[in-house]
C-alpha cells in the first residue's frame, strides 16, 4: 500500500501533492512529451491516467514512455472497466458513491475483481464523488447518473461519511473535466472535517488561486488535466504552489 500510506503520511503532515491527469485518448504525441517533460522538471506527485472514453490503444505505450523517464507513480483513474493495465502502479478503484447507478457502485468492480486481485497494482478503494459543475460533463452523461447540486455541502458531507463507513480509502470531490464550475471551498471543507482519509479534489481548477483556495480549505491532492492541457507550463507554478504548503506538524 506504498501509494495510499504515503498519501495518507502526507496528510497528518499537512502536505499537499499535485497530479497531472493525462488522457491518453487526448494527447497529442508532441504534446504529451512536452507535458512530461515539464511535469518530470516540476517534481509532481502523481500522474493520472484515464478517460472516458477509448478512441485508440494508447494507454499501454503512455504508461512505458513516462515509466522509461521517471519515478513518479502512475495511477489509472479508469473511465471504464477496458482501462486496466499492468504497466501502471496502482489503480483508484472507484465505486461513484454520489450515483445511484448499481454498475458503478458494485457491478464493474466485480467484473475486473479476478483481474485486479492478481495484478501487481496497488488497489485504492476510492469514493468518487460527482458534483455539479455547471456543464453537463462527460461523466455525467456516461455513467448515466446525477451530480450532487453544487451548493449541496450537506450531501456531499454525508455522501462521504457514509463511504468511509464503508471502508473507503480516499475521497474524490470531481467537478467533472472543463468544468465552468469547480468543486467550492465551503464542500471542500465540509468533507474534509468530516472525513479523515485523504482528499483528492479536480475538476476544473485553472488558477493559482484556486489551487490555494482548495488546499486551504481542506484538499490534499488537486487533479488537473484541462489546464495542462491548453498550457503544460502552468504545471511549474501549480506545482510550486501546491509544494509550499508544507506545514510538517503531524495534526493527528
Ligand atoms: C479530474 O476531472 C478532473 O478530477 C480533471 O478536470 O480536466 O477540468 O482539470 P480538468
Amino acid at each position: 500500500m506504498k501509494i495510499y500510506n504515503d498519501l495518507a503520511y502526507k496528510k497528518k503532515l499537512g502536505n499537499k501533492s499535485i497530479a497531472v491527469l493525462i488522457d491518453p485518448d487526448k494527447m497529442k504525441l508532441k504534446q504529451f512529451q512536452n507535458t512530461l517533460d515539464i511535469a518530470i522538471e516540476a517534481k509532481v506527485d502523481y500522474f493520472f491516467i484515464g478517460g472516458s472514453l477509448i478512441v485508440n490503444d494508447m494507454l499501454d505505450l503512455v504508461l512505458s514512455s513516462i515509466k522509461d523517464r521517471c519515478d513518479i507513480p502512475l495511477i489509472l483513474f479508469p473511465g471504464n472497466s477496458f482501462q486496466l493495465s499492468y504497466k501502471a502502479d496502482g489503480i483508484l478503484f472507484l465505486s461513484l458513491i454520489s450515483g445511484r447507478n448499481a454498475e458503478l457502485l458494485i457491478g464493474k468492480h466485480v467484473i475486473t475483481a479476478p483481474y485486479l486481485k492478481v495484478s501487481p497494482l496497488e488497489i485504492i478503494p476510492t469514493g468518487y464523488m460527482l458534483i455539479d459543475g455547471g456543464v453537463n460533463s462527460t461523466v455525467q452523461y456516461m455513467s448515466n447518473t446525477t451530480p450532487i447540486p453544487n451548493q449541496k455541502d450537506d450531501i456531499a458531507m454525508c455522501t462521504a461519511i457514509a463511504g468511509e463507513m464503508l471502508g473507503l480509502k480516499l475521497m474524490y470531490l470531481d467537478a467533472g473535466s472543463g468544468a465552468k464550475t469547480p468543486v467550492s471551498k465551503t464542500m471542500i471543507n465540509a468533507v474534509s472535517n468530516a472525513c479523515n482519509c485523504p482528499l483528492i479534489v479536480g475538476g476544473g481548477i485553472r488558477t493559482l488561486e484556486k489551487v490555494t483556495e482548495n488546499l486551504e480549505a481542506g484538499a490534499d491532492l488537486i487533479v488537473v488535466g484541462t489546464a495542462f492541457e491548453n498550457d503544460p507550463n502552468l504545471i511549474f507554478e501549480m506545482a510550486k504552489t501546491v509544494h509550499s504548503f508544507q506545514n510538517n506538524t503531524i495534526n493527528i
